[in-house]
């Protein structure tokens, strides 16, 4: 059985108190026939996410952080600990994004440390990885994702406790995105590499496609074998771009 799709909203820095209204437009629109078929998760700025949680309430869209320090508190100016998005209201955290390891040099060993702080606190984590412009275009993309899967991934994990979101920085913001062959070979490279390592449990591990996706690739991108959500960034600021993602499904 396919795991359950997962269409993750990235806000990045993006979002002021007014955006509440955005988050009360994607619960509004998360109907029943669409809550049948995918389960939605936003993550917007940290300083959004006790009211995201209050908003939220009962429904049922899941709130998450966009990165956290491994450490469970300390001195640690600006940073924000697993466990405190927590105890504000988040479910996920995104680690890794390309832009945290290119703007803020981290690696894939400190990836895998904030994917366990993440479990540690009881946040599933979203560990990102992809290539580059230069590593697909000198062949390496799966040499590349090979050895982010193996660096940043916590040991033990299972289709509950991780997410793997597969974003090209290439495709990231540019309106760029693989073919769909290509988008096929990475993932089906993914899902051999989490079943060879977790076993049964690597198979219900979801596999994000991220990096420019909009309405109007989303049914073709997430049609794709192994492709088992998104993972939105620019999209995911507009309600009816979101959900239009999500009824892709
Ligand atoms: C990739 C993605 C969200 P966008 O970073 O993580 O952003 O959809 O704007 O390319």
């Amino acid at each position: 059985a396919n795991p359950r799709p997962l269409v993750a909203g990235n806000w990045k820095m993006n979002g002021l108190k007014a955006s509440a209204r955005t988050l009360g437009e994607i619960i509004a629109g998360y109907d029943a026939e669409l809550r049948d078929r995918v389960d939605l998760l936003v993550c917007p700025p940290a300083t959004l996410l006790l009211a995201f949680a209050a908003a939220v309430n009962d429904a049922p869209v899941a709130i998450g952080g966009q990165d956290c320090h491994a450490e469970p508190s300390g001195a640690f100016t600006g940073d924000l600990a697993a466990e405190m998005l927590a105890d504000a209201g988040a479910s996920a955290v995104i680690v890794g994004h390309s832009e945290r390891r290119i703007y803020h040099g981290e690696s894939d060993a400190d990836v895998r440390k904030k994917a366990l702080a993440a479990r540690r606190a009881g946040l599933t984590p979203i560990v990102c990885i992809g290539e580059t412009r230069e590593e697909r275009d000198s062949g390496r993309t799966l040499e590349v994702v090979g050895r982010q899967l193996d660096g940043s991934l916590p040991d033990d994990a299972t289709g509950e406790n991780l997410v793997v979101a597969y974003e090209p920085v290439w495709a990231i913001g540019t309106g760029l995105t693989p073919t769909v062959a290509d988008v096929a070979e990475v993932h089906a490279f993914i899902r051999e590499r989490l079943v060879a390592r977790y076993g049964e449990e690597g198979a219900a591990i979801r596999i994000l496609y991220g990096g420019s996706v909009k309405p109007a690739n989303a049914k073709e991108l997430l049609a794709v074998a192994n492709v088992d959500g998104a993972l939105v960034g620019g999209a995911s600021l507009a309600a009816a771009d979101f959900l239009g993602i999500a009824a892709a499904y």
